[in-house]
C-alpha cells in the first residue's frame, strides 16, 4: 500500500513538475512579448511622431508645459442669442465672452510684427452649436489657392479650427477622434483629413462670414460639433448637443501665407513643446481645454 501511494506521489511530482516549469517558462514568454510589443509601440511613435512623445512626456509635468497646466484654457459663456454670421461682432453674445491671443509660432523663425500679423478669439455656444469671433490682421492676403481647396489649403491665408469633442485627446490622423478644419478665405470652403489621410470638404460642419476692416478681418463661424462616431461615408451624422459644463480639447490657430503664396507662419493659441510644433492636426494632446459655462 505504502509502495503503491509513494508510486502515486511519484507519477503526480513527474507529471506536475514539468507542467509548473512549462507554464513558468510560457509566462516569461508571455512577459517578454508583452514587454517587446511595448518596447515597439514606443519605439514606433517616437521615430515616427517624435514631438509627439515629447509632447506627452511634457504633458505630465505642469510646470514645463503651460497648456498642460491650463494657461491657454477657455471658458466660453452661453449665448441667450445666437450671434448672427455676418463677419461683424457686436452681436450681444459677444460682449460675454473674453478676448484671448492667437501668439504662438508653431512654424515661422519669429513672431510677425503686429503690423503683419496678430489675432485674438472669443467662443460663444448654444445647446445646437459653437460660435468662434476671431479677429485677425493680417497686411497681405494670400489666396492662389482658393479655386483648388484640396490642394495644400494651409498654404492660404487660412483660419484653422481644431476641436476635440470628448477631450480624449491623443492621436487622431485618420480616425474622428478629433477635427482640424482649414478654412478657406474665400469664405467657402472647409478641408480637412478624412479617415484615409486625404483632403476632404467639410463645408457643412461650419458657417463663416469674414468681415474686413482695412487689414482687419473679422471671422465669425458657426460650428456643428461631431464626435468621434462620424461616419464620412454617411450623410446624416448628426452633431452632439453641447450643455452647461461640457469640456472639449480646443485650439486656434492660422496660417499666414504672405509674398511667397505659402504659409510662412502658422500661429496658433496655445503653446506646444518641443522643437516640431506643427503637429496639431494629428495629435489632440496638444490642445487647450474648453469649458461652455452657463
Ligand atoms: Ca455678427
Ligand atoms: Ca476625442
Ligand atoms: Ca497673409
Amino acid at each position: 500500500m505504502k509502495k503503491s501511494r509513494k508510486n502515486i506521489f511519484k507519477r503526480i511530482c513527474c507529471i506536475l513538475i514539468p507542467a509548473l516549469l512549462l507554464t513558468s517558462l510560457f509566462s516569461c514568454k508571455s512577459n517578454t512579448d508583452t514587454d517587446s510589443t511595448q518596447q515597439s509601440t514606443i519605439n514606433t511613435s517616437a521615430s515616427d511622431t517624435s514631438d509627439t512623445t515629447t509632447s506627452v512626456l511634457n504633458s505630465t509635468s505642469d510646470d514645463a508645459n503651460p497648456t498642460a497646466a491650463g494657461l491657454y484654457d477657455y471658458t466660453a459663456p452661453f449665448a441667450d442669442a445666437a450671434p448672427v454670421i455676418d463677419g461683424k461682432g457686436d452681436d450681444a453674445a459677444w460682449e460675454k465672452a473674453e478676448w484671448k491671443p492667437i501668439d504662438q509660432l508653431w512654424l515661422g523663425d519669429k513672431l510677425p510684427d503686429p503690423s503683419v500679423y496678430s489675432g485674438r478669439y472669443k467662443i460663444v455656444w448654444t445647446e445646437d452649436r459653437l460660435y468662434y469671433l476671431v479677429e485677425i490682421v493680417d497686411n497681405y492676403i494670400s489666396t492662389t489657392r482658393k479655386d483648388t481647396p484640396l490642394v495644400e489649403p494651409y498654404n492660404d491665408d487660412c483660419l484653422e479650427l481644431f476641436i476635440d469633442e470628448d477631450g480624449t485627446s491623443g492621436d487622431y490622423l485618420n480616425t474622428y477622434n478629433a477635427f482640424a478644419y482649414h478654412m478657406s478665405f474665400g469664405g467657402t470652403n472647409v478641408a480637412a483629413l478624412n479617415s484615409q489621410g486625404q483632403v476632404q470638404l467639410y463645408n457643412d460642419h461650419l458657417h463663416y462670414v469674414v468681415g474686413k476692416d482695412g487689414d482687419t478681418y473679422m471671422w465669425e463661424v458657426e460650428m456643428k460639433v461631431f464626435d468621434k462616431t462620424y461616419d464620412e461615408n454617411s450623410t446624416n451624422n448628426v452633431p452632439v448637443k453641447l450643455y452647461d459644463g461640457k469640456k472639449m480639447g480646443f485650439a486656434v490657430a492660422y496660417c499666414d501665407a504672405n509674398e511667397t503664396n505659402s504659409r510662412e507662419y502658422f500661429i496658433g493659441s496655445v503653446f506646444i513643446p518641443g522643437d516640431d510644433k506643427n503637429v496639431a492636426y494629428k495629435d489632440a494632446s496638444v490642445f487647450a481645454k474648453l469649458t461652455l459655462v452657463k
